[in-house]
């Protein structure tokens, strides 16, 4: 396909210099709302250019993990301020390489921002406990250690604020990083990393690589000196990360799918019940692992939540992200398109009812994207397949409940957890619901997306292995805690044993 201009050739980012991938070998990140559009060529590389970034990264931690965190916050401030000037075209680009329309390719880098900010915050409060001993003279305290080299594997969907969730608490707790982005969308992760090294982030401590799972995701998760995995993406490939990781006892860290259900009940203000079932089902295309996929109504509202819902989901205007009309871009690639439409066809095949959409978009402004429309399957039994498998695209499962506990069970019947919503006017039923949801995150008269970076991000069963992303939370992945007993009393004093001069309270 022919291109008006030579595309732009980038490079991996190695102990602080651009360099080729070591085969030579480039791949094409194209514009996924019009396909003539070569966004640029990314590095194909191989385990050789791993290892050199691996390497880089564990030499650059013998003196990054010294930096006083503070100071390691600095940077992290400088690169907030590069972030907020650059906001605009930085958006702009991931639009053309992700697809999402504008207003959310903003929310993306100022996700970063925000992400970038709190981290730098954190450079200051590494703070542990101080505690008395049991024993006379002698004290406990507990500091944050960092781990070593950390191996950032990144999905498409938020090419820029998924990127900022893992390098920022990383970084400021004084661990390397080589970052692998999908290759679906490596420039946003360019730009980040470049961000930071301009902002100061010294040669080695952080490197990008790009390339295929296989070729490059697989040997830098398995190399011997990278202590720490943080994955974005399928539970499928989560599942083979942790096993990876599991013989060397690596920290793994795994967030994953999710089919989440907003339950709209009887007494719901229906008017924002649409609003947010609109929101969370069809924003970025239906491709956030937070994306509200299915929607659970209880009887008394079905018939008119449906009615609005379809009449919403068929005026919805789909476009090329860059146009200020467009209200959902392309799905990310023709794979993508291709898994939808055949979840459209299983979803028919199972009685499913298509209330509106069900075709991918051709012709005109949609001839050279992967386009669908907006699709809803109305009256599903919470067994089909399209009310229980991700599908990561614009396509939401209605389902008819007779009553709140119900909809719940339907709600947490499904083997991922990471968000849920409940619509209710009843403070009575809005708590039965938060507390029978088995998922990381819930939204009360809210749609299941839109999770800020000071709280914790992440899921239950299939969806994550135990661990959370952003806030305080994060910091506990990214560091090791070191306890330490001080005795500044001069001789041996056996703990649980020495009972001294204290006496004998409650020991026979
Ligand atoms: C994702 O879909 O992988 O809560 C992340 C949200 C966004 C992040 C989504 N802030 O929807």
């Amino acid at each position: 396909m022919a291109t008006a201009t030579a595309p732009k050739i980038y490079r991996n980012f190695i102990n602080g210099e651009w360099v080729e991938p070591k085969n030579g070998k480039m791949f094409e990140n194209r514009n996924p709302a019009n396909t003539d559009e070569v966004i640029g060529l990314f590095p194909a590389g191989d385990q050789r250019d791993v290892a050199a970034a691996v390497e880089a990264a564990r030499q650059a931690f013998r003196s990054w993990r010294l930096v006083p965190a503070p100071k390691r916050a600095e940077i992290l401030f400088r690169a907030a301020q590069i972030l907020v000037a650059r906001k605009e075209a930085f958006a702009h680009d991931m639009t053309r390489e992700m697809g999402k329309i504008l207003d959310e390719t903003r929310g993306d880098v100022q996700e970063a921002i925000d992400m970038t900010y709190y981290m730098a915050g954190e450079g200051r409060r590494q703070f542990g406990v101080t505690a008395p001993s049991e024993l006379p003279d002698k004290f406990a305290m507990t500091m944050r250690m960092p781990i070593g080299v950390s191996a950032l594997i990144t999905p498409w969907n938020f090419p820029m604020a998924i990127p900022s969730w893992k390098i920022m608490p990383s970084l400021v707790l004084g661990n390397t990083i080589v970052i692998k982005p999908a290759s679906d969308t490596p420039l946003s992760t360019y730009h980040l990393v470049e961000t930071l090294t301009e902002a100061g982030v010294p040669r080695g401590v952080l490197n990008i690589v790009t390339g295929s799972g296989h070729e490059t995701g697989d040997p830098l998760i398995r190399h011997p000196a990278v202590r720490l995995v943080s994955f974005t993406g399928s539970t499928e490939v989560g599942r083979k990360v942790s096993e990876a990781c599991a013989p060397e006892f690596k920290h793994c860290q795994l967030e994953m799918g999710g089919k989440n259900a907003i339950v709209v009940l009887d007494d719901a203000n229906l008017e924002i019940a649409v609003d947010g079932a609109i929101w969370g089902g069809f924003g970025t295309t239906g491709q956030r692992c937070t994306a509200a996929s299915r929607v659970i109504v209880e009887k008394k509202a079905y018939r008119e939540f449906l009615e609005r819902f379809v009449a919403r989901a068929k005026a919805l205007r789909v476009g090329n992200g860059l146009e200020p009309a467009a209200e959902m871009g392309p799905c990310i690639s023709q794979s993508q398109l291709s898994t939808v439409m055949e979840y459209v066809e299983i979803g028919k095949a199972e009685g499913a009812r298509l209330a509106c959409g069900g075709h991918k978009l051709e012709g005109g402004p949609y001839a050279k994207g992967w386009f669908h429309e907006p699709t809803i399957f109305a009256d599903c039994d919470p067994k089909m397949r399209v009310a229980r498998e991700e599908i990561f695209g614009p396509v939401v499962s209605v389902i008819p409940a007779d009553s709140l506990d119900q909809a719940l069970e339907i709600a947490c019947d499904v083997q991922y957890g990471l968000s849920s919503s409940v619509y209710t006017r009843n403070v009575n039923r809005a708590f039965r619901a938060i507390r029978e949801f088995d998922t990381g995150i819930v939204y009360v008269n809210a749609p299941t997306i839109g999770a800020e970076t000071h709280l914790p991000f992440g899921g239950t069963k299939f969806t994550g292995n135990g661990h959370r992303e952003a806030a305080v939370a994060a910091l506990d992945f990214y560091s090791e805690w070191k306890t330490v007993y001080v005795d500044f009393s001069d001789r041996l004093q056996r703990a649980q044993i020495d009972t001294g001069a204290f006496g004998q309270v409650g020991r026979e």
